[in-house]
């Protein structure tokens, strides 16, 4: 199979954030992606790599690296088993049923239910795709920045990439799709939720660190340990990895004006990333100098995620508003 199993999203000028932000805000719309993330890029390209000839592929998730792999199969025609923690909200469970996937929930957060994916490949002879640990998953990551560089067109070239980060995959793939178009210099700025934020405190403490546990309800940014490749690029000296925290209301709070001001429903993962934006934080870094405020464009990548609705926003707002 040669054609990709994502597609183009569209590249969106937001008026309403570009007027917080003072300079030209773009959102590349991942939501848009088949499997509702980002995570069918490079997931789609390491199944296509790796899994054609498989008996069947095995994933853990927090829920939409699961939906991208079971997407993935489905369209090639490969069983796929998606292991997710009980901490995974029934309707991603619906979704990857209906996808055709095979769901087990095994643990409490994502490094429990790896383990059990990492045991089944073993002992089932399956394919074992990880969420966001592997080259190919980052090179098929990378086509976010080299697409967005075609549709942003010559000499524009943006003065950050906002993004969010889990494990680290997507950083990696950015990384790569930044050193791809020529814009190696350009400041990724990465954002995780308190309590999911495993690279941030690798980068205070110097060296890669694994959380006690996950207390943040961004879930799908809930890996213990961010992957060894991101965390060496937050440390390199050729790339420019800006690493901030945002908490779970901010990145609640921030989900809800998307939804208002841009009319789409993103999940918690992705609220962290637009967090920064709408609580200020991309104006501190400006005023500190850490991002250039002109000539513009800000790239947000709107990562997406398939673990929200109106019952479960509901049930959020609930939960974190009366803390
Ligand atoms: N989610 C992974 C890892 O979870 C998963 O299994 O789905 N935005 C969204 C909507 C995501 O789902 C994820 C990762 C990220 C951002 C962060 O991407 P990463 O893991 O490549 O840094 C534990």
């Amino acid at each position: 199979m040669d054609e990709h199993l994502h597609v183009n999203t569209p590249l969106l000028e937001s008026v309403a954030m570009s007027k917080r932000v003072g300079t030209a805000v773009y959102l590349k719309m991942e939501n848009s992606q088949p499997s509702g993330s980002f995570k069918i890029r490079g997931i789609g390209h390491l199944c296509q790599q790796l899994a054609s000839t498989s008996k069947g592929i095995v994933c853990s998730s927090g829920g939409n690296a699961g939906m991208a792999a079971a997407y993935a199969a489905r369209k090639m025609r490969v069983p796929a088993t998606i292991v997710i923690p009980s901490s995974t909200p029934h309707l991603v469970v619906q979704r990857l049923r209906d996808q055709g996937a095979t769901v087990k929930i095994v643990g409490k957060i994502w490094d429990d239910a790896n383990a059990e994916a990492l045991r089944l490949a073993e002992t089932e002879g399956l394919t074992y795709v990880s969420p966001f640990d592997h080259p190919l998953i980052w090179q098929g990551h990378s086509s976010v920045i080299t697409e967005s560089a075609t549709s942003l067109g010559p000499g524009v070239k943006p003065v950050a990439v906002l993004l969010s980060v889990g494990g680290g995959g997507l950083l990696c793939g950015v990384v790569q799709g930044l050193k791809d178009v020529g814009w190696a210099g350009v400041p990724i700025i990465a954002m995780e939720t308190a309590g999911a934020d495993c690279l941030n405190a690798s980068v205070k403490a110097g060296r890669r660190v694994t959380l006690d546990d996950i207390t943040s309800e961004a879930k799908c940014l809930g890996a213990k340990t961010v992957c060894k490749q991101a965390f060496e690029y937050s440390q390199s000296k050729e790339v420019t990895v800006i690493s901030e925290v945002v908490t779970d209301r901010q990145a609640l709070h921030a989900l809800q004006t998307f939804l208002d001001e841009e009319r789409v429903l993103v999940e918690m993962a992705c609220g962290a990333a637009l967090a920064a934006v709408y609580s200020g934080l991309v104006h501190r870094l400006q005023a500190e100098g850490r991002v250039a405020a002109h000539p513009g464009p800000l790239l947000v990548i709107v990562c997406g995620g398939s673990s929200m609705d109106m019952e479960q926003l509901f049930l959020l707002k609930r939960k974190l508003e009366k803390v």
